[in-house]
């Protein structure tokens, strides 16, 4: 079995100021840059086979190159307890396409469908149970404006340990005009 996701990596220089927006933030267990991405589809544990069959399926999605422009900082989590903290990125049509694409090669190998709301984003940092209205002063200042050539998706190997997950690229597959 291997637990794979599919999404988009970030060039080096982007994932460390990403990385840097998370600097000295209380309870916060930031997510090494090599390892920051954006997910377009988790697709969990899958045997050998299964992942074969993706990764053919993941060759055959066909998308033009676009450029996403990242958005505001967020926290998942609840009332109590910020659990998780994000950049979020615009939700742009050719991104939804892209991830529609990917959804739809998913289902085709025999995954069962995504039935979640697809909402983007950058996971910055793992929070320690953290009250949200301690993060609201450092996240009421508005990022400096990024943007993301998206030229290429990226299928990912998630290895857990007790020391955080990281991820290893598998395969990219070139986005064509
Ligand atoms: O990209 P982010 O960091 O938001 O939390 C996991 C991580 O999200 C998420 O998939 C990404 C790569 O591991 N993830 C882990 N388990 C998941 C699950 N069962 C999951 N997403 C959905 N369902």
């Amino acid at each position: 079995m291997i637990r794979l996701f599919v999404g988009l990596d970030l060039p080096g220089d982007l994932a460390e100021r990403l990385a840097g927006l998370t600097a000295g933030l209380p309870g916060a267990r930031r997510i090494e840059p090599e390892n920051l991405h954006l997910t377009l589809r988790f697709v969990g544990e899958i045997d050998e086979a299964t992942a074969a069959d993706l990764d053919l399926a993941l060759t055959r999605v066909e998308a033009a190159p676009f450029t996403l422009t990242l958005t505001e900082l967020g926290l998942f989590g609840d009332r109590h307890r910020a659990r998780t903290l994000w950049r979020g990125v615009e939700a742009s049509p050719p991104l939804r396409r892209l991830a529609g694409r990917i959804e739809a090669a998913a289902t085709r190998v025999g995954l069962a469908a995504e039935t979640r709301r697809f909402t983007p984003h950058i996971t910055l940092a793992r929070l320690d149970s953290v009250r949200p209205e301690r993060l609201q002063r450092a996240l009421a200042v508005p990022p400096p404006p990024e943007t993301l050539a998206v030229e290429a998706f990226t299928l990912f190997q998630s290895h857990l340990s007790p020391h955080g997950a990281q991820y290893e690229r598998l395969v990219s597959y070139p986005l064509t005009a």
